[in-house]
């Protein structure tokens, strides 16, 4: 943050700002009295976005939408974007619901962050099906044919989401994608380029917030990309910190490297598990660390209320369940306003983050027909387990896969499948595997996830 820079100064850009993008024709519904008395405004006045997820089914909320109209300049599709929402049948697309949040996002002026196009998970079952050429192909045009729709509407796309692998490896996440050949993410990222030249093309990713394996291996394909011309225009950060995985010490260094590589940087889907001054700070610190880092184009909250976020046990988020300011908001403004006020004691550790909090299942007990594995992203308090079914010898009609929760965890929601307490079955599109393919569903909860699945075929 400039120093010199006070805050009736950052007022009246604000205010410029704001008539600039009167005058272009956007209708703008930023606040009156003091622009800079509301996170988009002040974002505003250091020239970056300040952006949330959005889920389109929630529009209709008037506290939600109030909020989103009031704060935010840049809006995310939470999971309208991705491949089983805009493509549930191969070649059939359906945009109704990412384009209700385009429309608002236009109706306030506001960015919009495409996410994502390339991706191992939510994926339709038909793509989970696919291999080799066919799903290379079916990934090239999924690529063309929703960034051709949205063309001149997205200010950054997420090409590809989490392709690097969990822990020391350095190796890229093993996925059906990945299995078409090491290529396949510049492929995305050209397919991306020639569909919508105007949009920045990011590659987005978690637990690469500070300098680590993983994040050292997404630096070296961005160093690759660039020295080959493979269109990149900027890295994603998804910065979802709680205890177990704490805001990093190097934070803003690792952001300042990327940058220094001649990308753009952005806090892509920033929550912070915990409460009152503690996570203030930690909220403070995340937005002194884009404001620090000249390429840092904005930030982005993953969700608007607690009550809106995938981990809402978690209270992570700027507004509680009822959509009043909590301290977290106030030390973000605060930190956007360039204040001072807000305690600076740092709250996280100065030893290496914690390795991510993720691990795989031992090899799962055999069903008749069908075995399960499971894949948990977990942390303090909640998890999301990814769970591929993999047919046996013959062509199966069904499956159902059962797990064993910890006392005191529960399933919270499930995409992929129909969900009975912790008994789980495919759903109408995806219930025929192959002999020898998979498919995959997923389900998040709160407590400890569980490590094995049954897996029973029909
Ligand atoms: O917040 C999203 C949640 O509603 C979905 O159930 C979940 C399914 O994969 O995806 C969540 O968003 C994820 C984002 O798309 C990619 N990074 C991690 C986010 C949190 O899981």
């Amino acid at each position: 943050m400039d120093p010199h820079r006070s805050p009736r100064r950052r007022r009246v850009l604000a205010a410029a700002a704001t008539g600039l993008a009167a005058a272009a024709g956007a209708v703008f519904a930023v606040g009156t009295a003091d622009a800079a008395s509301t996170l988009g405004a002040s974002a505003a006045a250091t020239g970056r976005y300040f952006g949330t997820a959005v889920a389109a089914y929630k529009l209709s909320d008037a506290t939600y939408s109030g909020i989103l109209d009031r704060e935010f300049t840049s809006v995310t599709p939470e999971n309208e974007m991705k491949w089983d929402a805009t493509e549930p049948t191969q070649g059939t697309f359906s945009f109704g619901s990412a384009d209700q949040i385009v429309a608002q996002a236009k109706a306030i002026g506001a960015k919009v962050r495409g996410h994502a196009l390339a991706w191992h998970s939510q994926q339709p079952g038909w793509a989970q099906n696919l291999s080799g050429t066919a799903l290379r192909n079916a990934m090239v045009n999924h690529v063309t044919q929703v960034a051709t729709h949205y063309k001149g509407q997205i200010d950054s796309w997420d090409v590809v989401n989490e392709a690097f692998a969990d822990g020391g490896s350095g190796a890229r996440r093993d996925s059906n994608l990945q299995r078409t050949g090491n290529d396949w993410i510049e492929v995305a990222f050209r397919t991306a380029r020639a569909a919508d030249p105007g949009a920045k093309l990011c590659y987005n990713d978690y637990n690469t917030d500070g300098q680590n394996a993983k994040s050292n291996a997404v630096y070296a394909m961005v160093q690759d990309f660039k020295a080959r011309g493979v269109p990149i225009d900027c890295v994603g950060f998804q910065s979802h910190f709680n205890s177990a995985s704490p805001l990093p010490s190097d934070y803003q260094a690792n952001l300042q490297r990327f940058a220094n590589l001649g990308v753009d940087v952005q806090i892509t889907e920033l929550d912070i598990e915990g409460s009152g001054t503690a996570q203030a700070n930690s909220y403070a610190a995340a937005v002194r660390a884009c404001l620090a880092v000249t390429r840092c184009n904005g930030i982005t909250v993953w969700g608007i209320r607690d009550s809106d976020s995938w981990r809402a046990s978690g209270t992570p988020l700027l507004f509680d369940s009822s959509g009043n300011k909590k301290p977290a908001y106030t030390a973000a403004l605060d930190a956007l306003n360039g204040g001072t006020t807000t305690p600076t004691t740092p709250t996280t550790p100065t030893t290496p983050t914690s390795p991510p909090p993720t691990s795989s299942s031992p090899p799962p007990p055999t069903g008749s027909g069908c075995t399960a594995t499971i894949s948990l992203n977990q942390w303090n308090g909640g998890f999301v387990a990814t769970v591929r079914v993999t047919a046996g010898s013959a062509r199966i009609g069904g499956w159902t896969v059962g797990v064993t929760l910890p006392s005191g965890s529960a399933v919270s929601n499930s995409w992929n499948a129909q969900a009975s307490g912790t008994s789980f079955s495919n759903v109408a599109y995806n219930g025929s595997v192959n002999a020898g393919a998979s498919t995959e569903f997923g389900f998040q909860g709160t407590g400890t996830g569980p490590t094995a699945a049954s897996c029973t075929a029909r």
